[in-house]
């Protein structure tokens, strides 16, 4: 086809590339892609996502899928998760019942100061960039998968240089507040979220201090058939997707997106933790080896489609 908007799978694109891409994909595909800011960064960086509709997205007739990543910006290899999700609903088009029977929310970059930071400063950075809880000049930043305002406080740290510091209040951070607005918006209607994290190959759902929602069961066969379907195109050295309760299968955390999205508005919300893409323990699951990126993209969207599906059928 003649389309010109692409984002190769070769590499890590930064925030302004991303940022341009998604402006260039709502030009060249009017009728499918919209491209919102949903507002601006601590440090004033735009946080864009993509509405994906075939038909008029305001009609809200349809449900809603809405992913995310880098919420934790170190966690570079959850870029190429929702660039895929992007290519495979907008540009290579090959399931399209994945349009026509569903709307779609990517939101790739949530937060772009820890983003530009983890390229010319510390690669391991994982909180936002605020700067008004800093102790002197020491320690900055709020963990936003803490900042959520569900059990907000509770199982997370009160302290500025922790990396999971929660922040002033729940949704005291702009990043967090944008998501809050855009799940209510869509609250409804919205099937399924997906916070999109690394590393440890896991798929968890709520709640963070371990009580589980009404539809636990379902949440889990789900989770199940979403691991068994990235499990079976994955790479044989990765290690099989856990699926389970985020306090059961890891540990306690309060304050998380996919816990706030799933008490606010989704009956399906899960947090991927996507595989480190390493055979050793010496390499840092951080890290990202160019040659894993469009298998990461590639496998966590066979998990992806099929918790769209089975959310949206629910
Ligand atoms: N893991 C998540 C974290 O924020 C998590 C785990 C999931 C916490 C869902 C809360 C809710 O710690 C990573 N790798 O960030
Ligand atoms: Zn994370």
């Amino acid at each position: 086809n003649s389309s010109r908007s692409r984002l190769s799978f070769d590499k890590i694109h930064s925030y302004e590339e991303v940022d341009a891409y998604l402006q260039e994909l709502a030009k060249e595909f009017p009728n499918v892609v919209t491209v919102v800011e949903g507002g601006k960064s601590f440090e004033g960086r735009s946080i864009k996502y993509l509405r994906i509709s075939t038909t008029n997205f305001q009609d809200a007739s349809k449900p809603v899928v809405m992913m995310q990543s880098l919420l934790h910006c170190r966690e570079w290899v959850t870029l190429p998760a929702t660039l895929y999700a992007i290519h495979k609903l907008v540009i290579d088009v090959t399931e399209s019942d994945l349009i026509n029977n569903i709307d779609w929310i990517i939101l790739p970059v949530a937060n772009p100061d820890g983003y530009v930071h983890t390229f010319g400063g510390d690669r391991y950075w994982r909180k936002n960039r605020a700067t008004g809880y800093m102790v002197g000049n020491l320690c900055m930043g709020v963990d936003l998968n803490r900042n959520f305002g569900m059990n907000w406080g509770t199982a997370s740290s009160s302290s500025v240089c922790s990396d999971t510091f929660h922040g002033r209040s729940a949704f005291s951070e702009p990043e967090t507040s944008i998501i809050r607005d855009i799940i209510a918006e869509h609250r409804n209607r919205m099937a399924l979220y997906l916070d999109i994290h690394s590393f440890g190959s896991m798929i968890l759902y709520g709640y963070g201090n371990g009580i589980l929602p009404s539809n636990a069961l379902q949440l889990h066969l789900i989770g199940v058939q979403m691991a068994q379907a990235i499990d079976s195109v994955k790479w044989s050295s990765n290690k099989d997707y856990i699926v389970g309760n985020i306090f059961h299968v890891l540990y306690a955390a309060s304050g998380g997106a996919s816990d706030y999205a799933m008490q606010a508005a989704a009956p399906f919300s899960y947090t991927y933790e996507l595989p480190a893409y390493r055979n050793s323990v010496w390499f840092d699951g951080f890290l990202v080896d160019p040659d894993f990126i469009e298998q990461a993209g590639f496998e966590t969207w066979e998990g992806i489609k099929v918790g769209a599906r089975a959310a949206a059928a629910a």
